[in-house]
């Protein structure tokens, strides 16, 4: 049986959620409070972070890692392109994550500027969502579920419209559609204000 260690607040931990809800494996949870981290986390994560997953005595950190981990574990439903091109493409996204969450963050905190940087952020999703349906490309899989919980949070969270990114707005309303995305939703609307 695998182990997740979670937290719903955690955009990050939503990434391997909606893998596992998405694949339809069986897993436990264990939430950790991260306002008041466990001494063992260090012992399963060197730096202390969920999402970590857990089989046995074998333990896996980092969310994108763990994605790949479960799509290559679990093939049903493929979860990247089956094409080599498209396949690095939606890579690509993933591997450039950070330019998109450290603009979401920066904004979390209020900074001068940050407004206009992660609606820069949003423009370049929707340009790119004019080229193709999804992030990972033609079908969905990693690189829209990578990016959607942070999508969630400044919607819900943040207040962030995506009125002005129709073809983001659209992606959104798609993949709402999806049990394992809507779940999330949820979570999010349940967390504390
Ligand atoms: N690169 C990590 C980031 C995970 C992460 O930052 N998790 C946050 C919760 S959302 C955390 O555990 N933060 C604790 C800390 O920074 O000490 C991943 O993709 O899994």
């Amino acid at each position: 049986m695998l182990t997740l260690y979670d937290a719903p607040r955690c955009p990050y931990c939503a990434r391997v959620r909606i893998v596992l809800a998405e694949k339809d494996i069986p897993y436990e949870t264990v939430v950790i409070d991260l306002s008041n981290r466990p001494a063992w986390l260090y012992e399963k994560n060197p730096s202390g972070k969920v999402p970590v997953l857990e089989e046995d005595a074998w333990v896996l950190p980092e969310s994108a890692v763990i994605a790949e981990y479960l799509n290559e574990r679990y093939p049903e439903p493929a979860l990247l392109p089956a094409d080599p091109a498209e396949r690095a493409i939606a890579r690509l996204l993933i591997f450039r994550f950070e330019d998109f969450s450290e603009q979401y963050y920066a904004l979390r905190r209020g900074e001068d500027g940050a407004e206009e940087a992660f609606a820069a952020e949003l423009a370049h999703l929707d340009q790119l969502l004019g080229c193709m349906p999804y992030l990972n490309g033609r079908a969905y899989g990693l690189a829209d579920l990578d990016y959607v919980p942070w999508v969630i949070r400044a919607r819900e969270l943040l207040g962030v419209s995506l009125e002005p990114y129709p073809r983001v707005a659209d992606w959104f309303d798609r993949l709402a559609e999806r049990p394992a995305v809507a779940a999330e939703l949820d979570v999010v609307a349940a967390l504390p204000r």
